[in-house]
Protein backbone atom coordinates (compact mmCIF):
# COMPACT_ATOMS: atom_id res chain seq x y z
CA UNK A 1 0.00 0.00 0.00
CA UNK A 2 1.60 3.45 -0.57
CA UNK A 3 1.00 6.31 1.43
CA UNK A 4 -0.36 9.43 -0.45
CA UNK A 5 2.46 12.29 0.81
CA UNK A 6 0.37 15.69 1.06
CA UNK A 7 2.01 18.47 1.79
CA UNK A 8 0.37 21.20 4.12
CA UNK A 9 3.41 23.88 5.40
CA UNK A 10 1.26 26.59 7.34
CA UNK A 11 0.67 29.02 3.93
CA UNK A 12 -0.57 26.42 1.70
CA UNK A 13 -2.80 25.22 4.41
CA UNK A 14 -4.24 28.88 3.90
CA UNK A 15 -4.34 28.88 0.29
CA UNK A 16 -5.07 25.28 -0.11
CA UNK A 17 -7.93 24.29 -2.50
CA UNK A 18 -10.06 22.18 0.75
CA UNK A 19 -12.10 20.48 -1.12
CA UNK A 20 -9.24 19.13 -3.42
CA UNK A 21 -7.53 18.34 -1.03
CA UNK A 22 -9.05 17.18 2.30
CA UNK A 23 -12.03 16.10 -0.19
CA UNK A 24 -11.30 12.21 -0.63
CA UNK A 25 -10.01 11.53 2.74
CA UNK A 26 -13.63 12.93 4.24
CA UNK A 27 -15.39 10.60 2.00
CA UNK A 28 -13.61 7.62 3.80
CA UNK A 29 -13.90 9.14 6.73
CA UNK A 30 -17.50 9.80 6.74
CA UNK A 31 -18.39 6.22 5.27
CA UNK A 32 -16.31 4.86 8.69
CA UNK A 33 -18.28 3.03 11.29
CA UNK A 34 -15.34 2.59 13.34
CA UNK A 35 -12.83 5.75 13.66
CA UNK A 36 -9.60 4.78 15.92
CA UNK A 37 -6.80 7.46 16.38
CA UNK A 38 -3.12 7.09 17.97
CA UNK A 39 -1.77 10.22 19.21
CA UNK A 40 1.79 10.97 20.29
CA UNK A 41 3.78 14.05 21.53
CA UNK A 42 3.23 16.00 18.66
CA UNK A 43 -0.47 16.84 18.97
CA UNK A 44 0.58 18.97 22.11
CA UNK A 45 3.24 20.49 20.45
CA UNK A 46 1.17 23.27 19.90
CA UNK A 47 0.35 23.96 23.49
CA UNK A 48 4.44 24.58 24.34
CA UNK A 49 4.82 21.03 25.13
CA UNK A 50 8.45 19.66 24.37
CA UNK A 51 7.99 16.31 22.22
CA UNK A 52 10.85 13.88 22.77
CA UNK A 53 12.87 13.26 19.35
CA UNK A 54 13.63 16.00 16.88
CA UNK A 55 15.27 19.24 17.20
CA UNK A 56 13.45 20.59 20.30
CA UNK A 57 13.02 17.33 21.56
CA UNK A 58 13.63 16.62 25.51
CA UNK A 59 16.08 13.61 24.74
CA UNK A 60 18.07 16.23 22.53
CA UNK A 61 18.88 17.79 26.72
CA UNK A 62 18.71 14.50 28.14
CA UNK A 63 19.29 10.64 27.19
CA UNK A 64 16.33 8.63 27.69
CA UNK A 65 18.91 5.65 29.10
CA UNK A 66 19.53 8.63 31.94
CA UNK A 67 15.86 9.04 32.90
CA UNK A 68 13.51 6.89 31.16
CA UNK A 69 14.32 3.63 32.90
CA UNK A 70 13.27 1.97 36.39
CA UNK A 71 17.36 1.70 36.61
CA UNK A 72 18.03 5.15 36.30
CA UNK A 73 15.21 6.00 38.39
CA UNK A 74 16.74 3.32 41.07
CA UNK A 75 20.21 4.84 40.67
CA UNK A 76 19.26 8.54 41.35
CA UNK A 77 15.42 9.08 42.06
CA UNK A 78 16.30 12.92 43.19
CA UNK A 79 17.50 13.48 39.55
CA UNK A 80 14.53 11.43 37.66
CA UNK A 81 11.82 12.83 40.13
CA UNK A 82 13.40 16.86 39.00
CA UNK A 83 12.97 16.06 35.48
CA UNK A 84 9.47 15.01 35.78
CA UNK A 85 8.82 17.82 38.23
CA UNK A 86 9.71 20.52 35.26
CA UNK A 87 7.42 18.71 32.53
CA UNK A 88 4.91 18.85 35.08
CA UNK A 89 5.53 22.66 35.80
CA UNK A 90 5.58 22.70 31.43
CA UNK A 91 2.38 20.82 31.00
CA UNK A 92 0.12 22.94 34.21
CA UNK A 93 1.15 26.11 32.47
CA UNK A 94 -0.05 25.13 28.98
CA UNK A 95 -3.76 24.80 27.30
CA UNK A 96 -4.91 22.02 25.00
CA UNK A 97 -4.92 23.04 21.36
CA UNK A 98 -7.19 23.58 18.53
CA UNK A 99 -6.40 19.53 17.28
CA UNK A 100 -7.32 18.55 21.29
CA UNK A 101 -10.41 20.15 21.29
CA UNK A 102 -11.24 19.00 17.40
CA UNK A 103 -10.48 15.17 18.50
CA UNK A 104 -13.26 15.47 22.17
CA UNK A 105 -15.89 16.93 19.58
CA UNK A 106 -15.41 13.85 17.30
CA UNK A 107 -16.20 11.55 19.91
CA UNK A 108 -19.96 12.60 20.00
CA UNK A 109 -19.06 13.12 15.63
CA UNK A 110 -18.48 9.00 15.11
CA UNK A 111 -20.62 6.57 16.77
CA UNK A 112 -17.38 4.37 17.70
CA UNK A 113 -14.47 6.25 18.38
CA UNK A 114 -11.64 5.24 20.17
CA UNK A 115 -8.87 8.03 21.48
CA UNK A 116 -5.35 5.68 22.26
CA UNK A 117 -2.84 8.29 23.11
CA UNK A 118 0.86 7.55 24.08
CA UNK A 119 0.69 11.08 25.71
CA UNK A 120 0.87 11.51 29.70
CA UNK A 121 0.01 14.96 29.96
CA UNK A 122 -3.37 14.47 29.96
CA UNK A 123 -4.58 17.34 27.23
CA UNK A 124 -6.68 15.73 25.30
CA UNK A 125 -9.03 14.98 29.03
CA UNK A 126 -8.50 18.82 29.54
CA UNK A 127 -9.70 19.64 25.96
CA UNK A 128 -12.89 17.55 26.67
CA UNK A 129 -12.18 13.71 25.95
CA UNK A 130 -14.22 11.36 28.00
CA UNK A 131 -12.68 8.02 26.94
CA UNK A 132 -9.08 8.22 26.52
CA UNK A 133 -7.00 5.31 26.21
CA UNK A 134 -3.47 6.12 27.96
CA UNK A 135 -1.09 3.37 26.98
CA UNK A 136 2.26 5.30 28.51
CA UNK A 137 0.47 6.31 32.12
CA UNK A 138 -0.24 9.57 33.34
CA UNK A 139 2.03 12.10 34.70
CA UNK A 140 -0.20 13.28 37.61
CA UNK A 141 -0.64 9.95 38.98
CA UNK A 142 1.97 8.45 41.66
CA UNK A 143 2.53 4.87 41.89
CA UNK A 144 4.58 2.96 45.27
CA UNK A 145 7.05 1.24 44.17
CA UNK A 146 6.62 -1.30 46.81
CA UNK A 147 2.52 -1.73 47.53
CA UNK A 148 2.14 -0.79 43.68
CA UNK A 149 -0.88 1.58 44.47
CA UNK A 150 -1.80 4.62 42.32
CA UNK A 151 -2.44 7.52 43.55
CA UNK A 152 -3.43 11.39 42.00
CA UNK A 153 -0.98 14.38 42.52
CA UNK A 154 -1.18 17.76 41.05
CA UNK A 155 0.78 19.66 43.09
CA UNK A 156 3.63 21.66 41.21
CA UNK A 157 6.03 21.91 41.89
CA UNK A 158 6.33 18.80 44.09
CA UNK A 159 6.35 19.28 47.35
CA UNK A 160 9.29 16.54 48.52
CA UNK A 161 11.64 15.24 46.01
CA UNK A 162 11.54 12.18 45.61
CA UNK A 163 8.35 11.86 47.16
CA UNK A 164 7.28 8.93 49.13
CA UNK A 165 4.21 6.66 50.07
CA UNK A 166 1.76 8.17 52.98
CA UNK A 167 1.44 4.30 54.12
CA UNK A 168 4.76 2.66 54.17
CA UNK A 169 7.52 5.16 53.39
CA UNK A 170 8.86 3.80 50.27
CA UNK A 171 9.51 5.42 47.03
CA UNK A 172 6.64 7.10 44.63
CA UNK A 173 7.71 6.72 41.43
CA UNK A 174 5.18 8.28 38.58
CA UNK A 175 2.90 6.17 36.80
CA UNK A 176 4.37 6.04 33.29
CA UNK A 177 6.12 3.08 31.44
CA UNK A 178 9.71 3.51 30.92
CA UNK A 179 11.73 1.73 28.24
CA UNK A 180 11.82 -1.75 28.49
CA UNK A 181 8.86 -2.15 30.69
CA UNK A 182 5.88 -3.84 29.87
CA UNK A 183 2.61 -1.91 29.32
CA UNK A 184 -0.55 -2.72 31.18
CA UNK A 185 -1.63 -6.00 29.26
CA UNK A 186 -5.63 -5.36 29.53
CA UNK A 187 -4.89 -1.41 27.90
CA UNK A 188 -2.46 -3.49 25.39
CA UNK A 189 -5.03 -5.86 23.99
CA UNK A 190 -7.89 -3.58 23.88
CA UNK A 191 -5.72 -1.55 22.04
CA UNK A 192 -5.27 -4.10 19.16
CA UNK A 193 -8.13 -4.96 19.58
CA UNK A 194 -9.77 -1.85 18.82
CA UNK A 195 -7.05 -0.97 16.22
CA UNK A 196 -7.48 -4.28 14.15
CA UNK A 197 -11.33 -3.58 14.22
CA UNK A 198 -11.64 -0.05 13.01
CA UNK A 199 -11.72 1.23 9.53
CA UNK A 200 -9.86 4.16 9.41
CA UNK A 201 -6.92 4.62 11.85
CA UNK A 202 -5.73 7.88 12.33
CA UNK A 203 -1.59 8.26 13.42
CA UNK A 204 -1.35 12.16 14.80
CA UNK A 205 2.28 13.34 16.14
CA UNK A 206 4.25 10.47 16.94
CA UNK A 207 7.70 9.18 15.47
CA UNK A 208 5.86 6.28 15.28
CA UNK A 209 9.50 4.43 16.36
CA UNK A 210 8.41 3.30 20.17
CA UNK A 211 6.88 0.05 20.48
CA UNK A 212 4.79 -1.63 20.51
CA UNK A 213 2.11 1.60 20.18
CA UNK A 214 3.92 2.06 16.75
CA UNK A 215 2.14 -1.04 15.40
CA UNK A 216 -0.96 -0.13 16.39
CA UNK A 217 -1.67 1.55 13.14
CA UNK A 218 0.17 -0.96 11.32
CA UNK A 219 -2.55 -3.63 12.75
CA UNK A 220 -4.86 -1.38 11.34
CA UNK A 221 -3.23 -1.58 7.87
CA UNK A 222 -3.55 -5.16 7.69
CA UNK A 223 -6.98 -5.77 8.60
CA UNK A 224 -7.73 -3.30 6.43
CA UNK A 225 -8.14 0.15 7.24
CA UNK A 226 -7.18 3.24 6.19
CA UNK A 227 -4.68 4.36 7.91
CA UNK A 228 -4.35 8.83 7.45
CA UNK A 229 -1.23 10.27 8.80
CA UNK A 230 -0.84 13.62 10.40
CA UNK A 231 2.91 15.07 10.99
CA UNK A 232 4.87 17.80 9.68
CA UNK A 233 7.88 15.03 8.70
CA UNK A 234 7.63 11.68 7.42
CA UNK A 235 7.85 8.53 9.89
CA UNK A 236 8.34 5.11 9.35
CA UNK A 237 4.51 4.47 9.11
CA UNK A 238 4.71 6.93 6.24
CA UNK A 239 4.62 4.01 3.64
CA UNK A 240 1.82 2.16 4.68
CA UNK A 241 0.01 5.23 5.27
CA UNK A 242 -2.98 5.44 2.68
CA UNK A 243 -3.08 9.50 2.98
CA UNK A 244 0.07 10.96 4.87
CA UNK A 245 -0.38 14.57 5.48
CA UNK A 246 2.43 16.87 5.96
CA UNK A 247 1.19 19.40 8.10
CA UNK A 248 0.89 20.34 12.32
CA UNK A 249 -2.45 18.67 13.70
CA UNK A 250 -3.38 21.88 15.62
CA UNK A 251 -3.71 23.71 11.89
CA UNK A 252 -4.92 20.74 9.96
CA UNK A 253 -7.11 18.58 12.36
CA UNK A 254 -10.05 21.92 12.16
CA UNK A 255 -9.37 22.19 8.64
CA UNK A 256 -10.36 18.16 8.00
CA UNK A 257 -13.03 19.07 11.31
CA UNK A 258 -14.82 22.09 9.12
CA UNK A 259 -14.67 19.87 5.51
CA UNK A 260 -16.33 17.16 7.72
CA UNK A 261 -19.09 19.16 9.35
CA UNK A 262 -19.36 20.40 6.31
CA UNK A 263 -20.27 17.54 4.29
CA UNK A 264 -22.27 15.73 6.58
CA UNK A 265 -24.83 19.03 6.59
CA UNK A 266 -24.87 18.98 2.62
CA UNK A 267 -25.50 14.87 2.80
CA UNK A 268 -28.37 15.65 5.17
CA UNK A 269 -29.35 18.62 3.11
C1 LIG B 1 4.04 17.10 15.18
C2 LIG B 1 3.96 18.45 15.50
C3 LIG B 1 2.72 19.08 15.31
C4 LIG B 1 5.96 17.80 15.91
N1 LIG B 1 1.68 18.36 14.84
N2 LIG B 1 3.00 16.41 14.73
C5 LIG B 1 10.85 -3.92 19.15
C6 LIG B 1 9.64 -4.43 19.57
C7 LIG B 1 9.13 -4.15 20.83
C8 LIG B 1 9.84 -3.33 21.71
C9 LIG B 1 11.04 -2.84 21.30
C10 LIG B 1 11.54 -3.13 20.05
N3 LIG B 1 12.73 -2.53 19.95
C11 LIG B 1 12.97 -1.87 21.09
C12 LIG B 1 11.96 -2.05 21.93
C13 LIG B 1 11.88 -1.47 23.28
C14 LIG B 1 11.31 -0.07 23.38
C15 LIG B 1 11.29 0.69 22.07
O1 LIG B 1 10.31 0.76 21.38
N4 LIG B 1 12.38 1.35 21.74
C16 LIG B 1 12.45 2.12 20.49
C17 LIG B 1 13.01 3.49 20.78
C18 LIG B 1 13.28 1.35 19.51
N5 LIG B 1 9.97 -0.19 23.92
C19 LIG B 1 9.76 -0.37 25.19
O2 LIG B 1 10.67 -0.49 25.99
C20 LIG B 1 8.32 -0.44 25.63
N6 LIG B 1 8.10 -1.61 26.40
C21 LIG B 1 8.14 -2.83 25.85
O3 LIG B 1 8.26 -2.98 24.67
O4 LIG B 1 7.97 -3.86 26.76
C22 LIG B 1 8.24 -5.18 26.33
C23 LIG B 1 9.74 -5.33 26.28
C24 LIG B 1 10.45 -5.22 27.45
C25 LIG B 1 11.82 -5.38 27.42
C26 LIG B 1 12.48 -5.60 26.23
C27 LIG B 1 11.75 -5.67 25.05
C28 LIG B 1 10.37 -5.54 25.08
C29 LIG B 1 7.98 0.72 26.55
C30 LIG B 1 8.01 2.03 25.82
C31 LIG B 1 7.76 3.15 26.81
C32 LIG B 1 7.94 4.51 26.19
N7 LIG B 1 8.03 5.49 27.21
C33 LIG B 1 8.14 6.89 26.85
C34 LIG B 1 8.31 7.70 28.15
C35 LIG B 1 6.98 7.79 28.90
C36 LIG B 1 7.10 8.53 30.18
C37 LIG B 1 7.47 9.97 29.98
O5 LIG B 1 6.93 10.71 29.17
O6 LIG B 1 8.35 10.40 30.72
O7 LIG B 1 6.98 7.30 26.13
S1 LIG B 1 9.49 7.20 25.71
C38 LIG B 1 8.63 8.42 24.78
O8 LIG B 1 8.41 7.93 23.43
C39 LIG B 1 7.23 8.54 25.43
C40 LIG B 1 6.35 8.64 24.21
O9 LIG B 1 5.01 8.29 24.53
C41 LIG B 1 7.01 7.72 23.23
C42 LIG B 1 6.64 8.00 21.80
O10 LIG B 1 7.08 9.25 21.40
P1 LIG B 1 6.17 10.13 20.45
O11 LIG B 1 4.91 10.47 21.13
O12 LIG B 1 6.07 9.50 19.14
O13 LIG B 1 7.02 11.50 20.40
P2 LIG B 1 8.28 11.86 19.47
O14 LIG B 1 8.95 13.01 20.09
O15 LIG B 1 9.10 10.68 19.18
O16 LIG B 1 7.61 12.31 18.10
C43 LIG B 1 6.84 13.49 17.98
C44 LIG B 1 6.34 13.57 16.56
O17 LIG B 1 5.48 14.69 16.47
C45 LIG B 1 7.46 13.78 15.52
O18 LIG B 1 7.30 12.82 14.48
C46 LIG B 1 7.21 15.18 15.00
O19 LIG B 1 7.50 15.33 13.61
C47 LIG B 1 5.73 15.36 15.26
N8 LIG B 1 5.26 16.74 15.44
N9 LIG B 1 5.12 18.90 15.93
C48 LIG B 1 1.79 17.09 14.55
N10 LIG B 1 2.51 20.42 15.57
Amino acid sequence: MGGIPVSLGPEVTRKMDVQSEVGPVCDIILAAKNVCLLTGAGISAESGIPTFRGEEGLWKTYRAEQLATFQAFIQDPKLVWEWYDWRRGIIASKEPNAGHKVLAEWEELFPHFTLITQNIDGLHQRAGSKNVIELHGNIWKHRCIDETTITENHDVPLKEIPPRCDKCGALLRPHVVWFGESLDGSILHKSFQLSSGCDVMFSIGTSAVVQPAASLPLSAAEAGAKVIEINPDPTPLTGSADFSFRAKSGEFLPILDKELKRQTKQKKG
